[in-house]
């Protein structure tokens, strides 16, 4: 952990952990967590390390990793629901909340959606007002350690509402945008959002 920031003592539960049955239809429970990427792994030197903010704010910017690991850090407890049908209940993500970018960024009003970018060109998009619920984390750590590089390494987007695809790995930036531009998946055939309880699937 950076010496400059703050950890969030509160841990966050993701609302459907709160479900009684916390397995949506058509998923199946798995134990730890398969690895899927369409591409290799990016090898990151964290001197290097950038984080984009651009599109529709107030404040485009840069920061660096030290600058990114500064910011007020939290932990998210959630499920994970990928849609090849695995499920993987129970993990705990800390980093940066995306509403703790907010004040940050200062996103135009006329931004309605974002793009997260990624180091190996995945890409994939969200509706603002989703992008800063409450249980979106820019997460570093995963279950107490710092996530293993096939599973996003240093950086990683996680929307614990929605199937996996939406949690960006190797996260690079996010772009504040007018219109929706569906990203890698999303243009492949994903449904744009990806419910996993309504079993938003396929577009
Ligand atoms: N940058 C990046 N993020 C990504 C992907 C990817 O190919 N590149 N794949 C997505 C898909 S389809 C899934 S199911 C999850 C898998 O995450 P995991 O390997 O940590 O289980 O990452 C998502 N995030
Ligand atoms: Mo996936």
């Amino acid at each position: 952990m950076n010496p400059g920031a703050t950890m969030k003592d509160e841990i966050i539960k993701s609302p459907d952990t709160q479900r009684p049955d916390r397995v949506p239809p058509g998923q199946h429970l798995v134990d730890g967590l398969p690895v899927l990427h369409f591409s290799r792994v990016p090898r990151v030197d964290l001197s290097q390390w950038r984080f984009t903010i651009s599109g529709l704010v107030e404040n485009p910017g840069v920061l660096t990793y030290e600058e990114f690991t500064a910011l007020p850090r939290s932990r998210v407890f959630c499920d994970i629901h990928c849609v090849t049908t695995w499920s993987s209940l129970g993990h705990t993500w800390e980093g940066v909340l995306a509403r703790d970018l907010r004040g940050a960024v200062k996103a135009l009003a006329e931004a309605r959606f974002v793009t997260v970018h990624c180091l190996d060109s995945y890409t994939t998009n969200l509706p603002l007002d989703e992008f800063f619920d409450d249980d979106v984390i820019f997460a570093t750590h995963l279950n107490g350690k710092p996530i293993p590089p096939d599973h996003g390494w240093p950086v990683r987007l996680v929307v614990p509402k929605l199937y996996f695809w939406k949690s960006a790995k190797w996260a690079s930036g996010v772009e504040f945008m007018k219109a929706d531009k569906p990203g890698f998946w999303e243009t492949r055939g994903y449904h744009n959002h990806g419910d996993p309880w309504t079993e938003e699937r396929f577009g």
